[in-house]
């Protein structure tokens, strides 16, 4: 029985934090969601230049690192574990799950019809921030949000030789062993928050776009029960996956979507409105390099017109929630690598990933609309969303295998991204793991079921919406802690920069040095911190 590797604490508090937000609405789901709206707002009105500012700090700071001296400090000796295509594609499977397949399509119809700055809706402005808009929202700066964990997680395992790839350790720099009390605690619970936030979101948005699919190839009703029913088949998955602890079947699945979705990707290139995604892309390149400041810091604060919040808060909200599990991710796989490839690596790799996405699917879309072939705005008032992404896939060339193929790849995102998900919870939710062990197999499947019974929950109550912006809730805390994260890895890496340097000239001329010698920046840790929590892949955690 490994009931004792349960960290109570955590795990009360983490679940008093879901009964909060499930609670309310399971009592009342009227007033309930009124409740959570509430939340969104207050913290979208308080604090939405916030967010802002911080992305585009984080943004600048990262750049700032990765060109400046600071770039060159290696993480961890030895070669890269991974050949830098791979590690691009670990990094970007771990960071994108549906939600891509979503947005990816149909962001631009949003835009289009109710554009930013004043815009006359449907104009020729209106389209090119249109297909613009989505490639920022997912692009440099964004990506910047889930860099930044990185850098100073790798920075206390690699370089400060903490073995706890853990949040409150990169803090350690500025809140010292706290890091092992209530406040490393309390900075481990924001972490789970944020991504029980982050995940709901991305349930919330990919079952209805699964729904449709199902209704649309076999003409099951679009109702309550239907959603219900693809999000407990997922946790059926999850839990079987989590239970047996299939990491390699699971690794494979994800490799494979990987290339499916990139293969659905050039094959609408090539037979899709090959010139317009061209000369579309090129021209949002322009407009995103021209307007990127202005977009990353638009209020609105006259015409009130609610886009940011609705928008890119949203957004940065749901990169926030998402980006520690992520930056742990990355930091686990970049062993070897310099901060400078580390940064541009994610950003760079990171960006192009995503708007190929965009590129081709949104402007797909966006064709068919401006020519005529499919009225994808109408549907989208109508009918929604999902209806308007099916819609726009049916018309290419093989439509019907395409979208097939199109909602499997969606399907495997989500089932993939809620699994590692729910491994990393059950690890930082436990304690006294040795080196290695995971957490217990029925606590696996517990975070697994708790992670989809909360979107169960909220569907219930019609908080679906609210559910789709839960990550901007939940990545509050997380903002803040973020900026301690930089704070105390440039307080570490000050201090440390002239001996890493040394070390490192040393070991390139004398190759007999043994790896311990090598980054002895700081004398190994005493206390027993917790085994790497995680490991080779996204799903051995
Ligand atoms: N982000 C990248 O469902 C998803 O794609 C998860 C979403 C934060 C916008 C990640």
């Amino acid at each position: 029985m490994r009931g004792n590797t349960i960290d109570k604490q955590i795990l009360s508090i983490a679940l008093a934090l879901v009964a909060l937000l499930t609670v309310p609405i399971l009592i009342n789901p009227e007033k309930g969601t009124a409740f959570l709206k509430t939340v969104l707002n207050t913290i979208t009105i308080n604090f939405g230049p916030l967010y802002l500012w911080a992305c585009l700090g984080i943004f600048g700071f990262l750049l700032w690192i990765a060109f400046g001296k600071y770039g060159k400090v290696k993480l961890g000796s030895g070669k890269p574990e991974f050949s830098t295509f791979s590690w691009l594609a670990l990094i970007f499977t771990a960071g994108i799950g549906s939600g891509i397949m979503y947005w990816g399509i149909i962001e631009w119809a949003y835009y289009y019809s109710s554009p930013p700055y004043g815009l006359d809706p449907l104009s020729v402005e209106a389209a090119s921030f249109a297909s613009t808009y989505g490639m920022f929202h997912w692009g440099f700066s964004a990506w910047a949000i889930y860099c930044v964990p990185s850098i100073p997680i790798a920075y206390a395992v690699y370089i400060k030789k903490h073995t706890s790839f853990r949040l409150s350790t990169a803090c350690r720099g500025i809140i010292g062993d706290r890091a092992d009390g209530i406040v490393g605690k309390i900075i481990d619970i924001c972490f789970m928050f944020g991504l029980i936030g982050g995940i709901g979101t991305s349930l919330a948005l990919g079952t209805p776009l699964l729904a449709e699919g199902i209704h649309h190839l076999f003409g099951v009703e679009k109702t309550l029960t239907l959603n219900l029913g693809i999000v407990v088949s997922l946790m059926v998955f999850f839990s079987i996956c989590l239970y047996f602890g299939l990491k390699k079947g699971l690794k494979l699945l994800s490799d494979w979507n990987l290339y499916l979705y990139m293969a659905i990707a050039v094959f609408i290139f090539i037979f899709g409105p090959t010139a317009f995604i061209v000369a579309s892309f090129s021209e949002s390149v322009g407009v995103l390099f021209q307007n990127f400041f202005r977009m990353s810091l638009y209020t609105d604060p006259v015409g009130k017109s609610g886009f940011s919040e609705s928008w890119t808060l949203f957004y940065w909200g749901w990169w926030f929630s998402y980006a520690p599990f992520t930056g742990m991710f990355a930091a686990r796989i970049s062993k070897g690598r310099t901060i400078k490839s580390l940064i541009i690596g994610q950003l760079v790799g990171g960006t192009l990933g995503c708007w190929l996405a965009f590129a081709i699917f949104g402007n797909t879309s966006m064709f068919f609309e401006i020519t005529g072939l499919v009225p994808v705005l109408d549907i989208l008032q109508n009918e929604g969303a999902p209806a308007a992404i099916l819609a726009s896939l049916n018309a290419l060339p093989l439509g019907g295998i395409v979208l097939v193929l199109y909602l499997l790849v969606a399907a495997i995102f989500l089932a993939t991204t809620v699994n590692s998900a729910a491994y990393t919870l059950s690890d930082v939710a436990s304690q006294n793991l040795q080196a290695g062990e995971e957490p217990a197999r029925w606590y696996r499947v517990f975070w697994g079921i708790l992670l989809t019974s909360i979107s169960i929950v909220l569907m219930y109550g019609d908080g679906l919406e609210a559910l789709q912006t839960l990550s901007v809730i939940t990545a509050l805390p997380l903002v803040f802690i973020m900026l301690l994260m930089i704070a105390s890895f440039v307080k570490w890496i000050r201090v440390d920069y002239d001996t890493i340097i040394q070390e490192q000239e040393n070991a390139v001329t004398d190759c007999s040095h043994s790896e311990e010698e090598q980054v002895p920046v700081e004398k190994k840790r005493k206390r027993s911190d917790k085994a790497p929590i995680l490991s080779k892949t996204r799903f051995e955690n």
